[in-house]
């Protein structure tokens, strides 16, 4: 799957290409960069090259520095970086937590960079801290998660989240031949990715008259929260075929709990995202289905995007949010290169 600078997937809309203007002003960009060396150049690519002259500061907040879905999104963002000779500045919270991401934005306001990625931990709580940014002219775009309101956003990228949960239910429906009863293990609420991955699952379920979603639990972003609750589920419902886990550790908690319950092949697990213990799990067939994302694609986007943006190209960037596609991993693709290539990466 390619995804470059001239095809943009936009949502469930299908796809949005530059336009030829667009194009030809991207081109210009590149021109002035290389020809900028020489002295050569019109007005305006003359003053390209002086904003290229300037090392930009680009600060990623992760939603949490140790997750490999985020550490894959810093690797994507920094190679993209480095291409465009931008600074790229990774700081975060260790965990998921709204009360330690907001010191650290409000900290590196303080440091003035020249653009702000961000993935929010909560679509409301950190609206204002971000808005601080807009309010100083600092462009600020969200990468993966978002805020409830995008208005004051230069831009926005995600995956497809509704079809992700839709992609599991239907996964976890086949699996358990269109009967028994199902669950969720989600994150905390208030997040924009995981909300909308739940919606997509809870609206397929309905498609299945003879299904029903039993529980909806949150483990925090904790994946021993989430396989105490997979163990619980288990024992609490007779009747249960399946459990989704919402992002990387409510579906390897998920796994660990039904692989330690001795429920592999009667209680399926469809999960999100793709670091090594889950890949494990879906290799073992413990997990069925893993929902991957591209969170290399979503931060060198994310840098793209800021960088469109200080150097007078916001032209280029998609007014609406840009959802990337999943790839849809399985027990039986799993070790197909074309599927690996996207498992996530553990070290920046
Ligand atoms: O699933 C990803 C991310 O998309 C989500 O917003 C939060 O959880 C992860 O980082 C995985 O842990």
């Amino acid at each position: 799957m390619k995804i470059g600078r001239k095809k943009l997937p936009l949502g469930n809309k299908g796809w949005r290409y530059r336009t030829a203007a667009a194009g030809a002003a991207a081109m210009l960009a590149a021109t002035a960069l290389t020809t900028g060396a020489t002295g050569a150049g019109t007005a305006a690519s003359s003053a390209t090259t002086r904003h290229a002259a300037k090392k930009y500061n680009i600060v990623l907040i992760p939603g949490l520095t140790t997750d490999p879905f985020y550490i894959t999104m810093g690797v994507g963002a920094k190679a993209e970086a480095a291409k465009l000779g931008v600074n790229l500045i990774w700081k975060g919270a260790t965990t998921w937590s709204v009360t330690l991401q907001t010191p650290i934005v409000n900290a590196t306001l303080a440091s003035h960079p020249d653009a702000l990625l961000i993935a929010p931990t909560d679509a409301k709580a950190l609206f204002n801290p971000i808005d601080a940014f807009v309010k100083s002219s600092i462009p600020v775009i969200t990468v993966d998660t978002t805020l409830a309101n995008q208005s004051i956003l230069t831009g926005a990228i995600s995956s497809d989240n509704i079809q992700g949960g839709e992609a599991a239910a239907k996964a976890i429906a086949a699996a358990a031949h269109y009967r028994g009863a199902v669950a969720v293990i989600n994150v905390v609420k208030g997040v924009t990715t995981t909300d909308l991955r739940q919606q997509g699952f809870l609206q397929q379920m309905k498609k299945y008259p003879h299904m029903t979603v039993v529980a909806t639990e949150y483990d925090n972003d904790n994946q021993t929260t989430a396989e105490s609750q997979a163990r619980a589920l288990i024992l609490a419902h007779k009747n249960l075929v399946g459990i989704f886990g919402t992002n990387l550790y409510s579906a390897a908690g998920a796994g660990k709990g039904v692989q330690a319950a001795g429920m592999k092949g009667r209680v399926f697990v469809a999960g999100y995202d793709a670091e090594p213990s889950e890949v494990k799990l879906l290799k073992q067939g413990v997990i069925s289905i893993l929902v991957v994302q591209n969170p290399a694609m979503e931060g060198k986007l994310g840098v793209q995007y800021a960088y469109d943006a200080l150097t007078g190209h916001k032209n280029l960037i998609p007014k609406k949010e840009v959802l990337l596609p999943n790839i849809i991993a399985t027990t039986q693709n799993a070790n197909n290169p074309k599927i690996s290539k996207y498992f996530y990466k553990t070290k920046l």
